[in-house]
């Protein structure tokens, strides 16, 4: 109840409680969910407050005589189950198409391959020879179409790590052996910030990335830009390296290399 009206009456007049409103399809829809709850925990969190409040006022003590002992009044024990019951269906129902629509994974030709090591991020586009490979604060920028449903397949060489974008309202586990799938449909060009989400070693805290949502046309220009022998090259060696790291199921080491000065 209380979600889906934050639902209807999202966007301008509910504030955003710290949130970001979001810059993708299923981020627009996790933001009004969160408004959602928190409007429903602002109601009830002042309607507790002040009930309880107006107890402590209203039944103080007021002298030595034990006052009139009242219980078992049907009606509003009702109430007071059936209401917080209602609340919960609510939540939960919200969450659930919500969620069931952030797991969704509309098939589509944009695919990007994201490795996650330490303490950097790889990203592959297979079909070009599309790569983009950076450690730390050298923030290795993604490129993503806009208005298109682009899969990644998340995962990791060496220790589990955090895919994470702000804008997106958007988190997942970058985990060792296994492969993370999710689409995400960017509704908005601009250069959004990413990070790992799992302390991961020495240098987490700089494992940075960069999402860069641009129109198709430069969409595939950048990709067209790939398209020589040397770039070639280095896509298939990159391609082997990991290939032969992942299916080592030996982590690999951690890189020093580039992380710019006194490091
Ligand atoms: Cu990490």
């Amino acid at each position: 109840m209380l979600p889906a009206a934050g639902l209807v009456l999202s966007g301008c007049t509910i504030p955003s409680f710290g949130a970001h409103a979001g810059v993708s399809d299923t981020s627009k829809q996790a933001f009004h969910l969160w408004q959602g709850f928190s409007v429903a925990a602002a109601i009830i969190g002042t309607l507790t407050t002040g009930l309880i409040i107006w107890a402590v006022l209203r039944y103080r003590r007021r002298g030595d005589q034990i006052p009139e002992q009242v219980q078992y009044h049907l009606p509003f024990e009702v109430v007071y189950t059936v209401v917080p019951i209602l609340i919960v269906i609510g939540l939960f129902g919200a969450t659930l198409v919500v969620e069931n629509k952030s797991v969704a994974n509309p098939s589509t030709n944009v695919i990007v391959n994201v490795n996650a090591f330490q303490w950097g991020w790889q990203f592959t586009y297979p079909g070009s020879n599309a790569l983009v490979y950076g450690q730390t604060t050298q923030s290795p920028e993604m490129v993503l179409p806009v208005d298109e449903n682009v899969h990644f397949n998340l995962t990791s060489t060496d220790v589990v790590h955090g895919f994470y974008v702000r804008q997106f309202n958007f988190s997942r586990y970058a985990l060792p052996g296994v492969v993370n799938q999710f689409t995400i449909r960017p509704t908005q060009t601009g250069t959004y910030f990413g990070q790992c989400t799992q302390l991961c070693g020495l240098y987490h805290s700089l494992m940075f990335f960069r999402v860069k949502v641009v129109t198709d046309s430069q969409y595939s220009q950048w990709l067209a830009s790939f398209n020589n022998p040397a770039a070639k090259a280095r896509f298939t060696a990159a391609v082997n390296t990991t290939n032969a790291e992942l299916s080592s199921g030996v982590p690999s080491k951690a890189t020093y290399t580039n992380f710019g000065s006194g490091k």
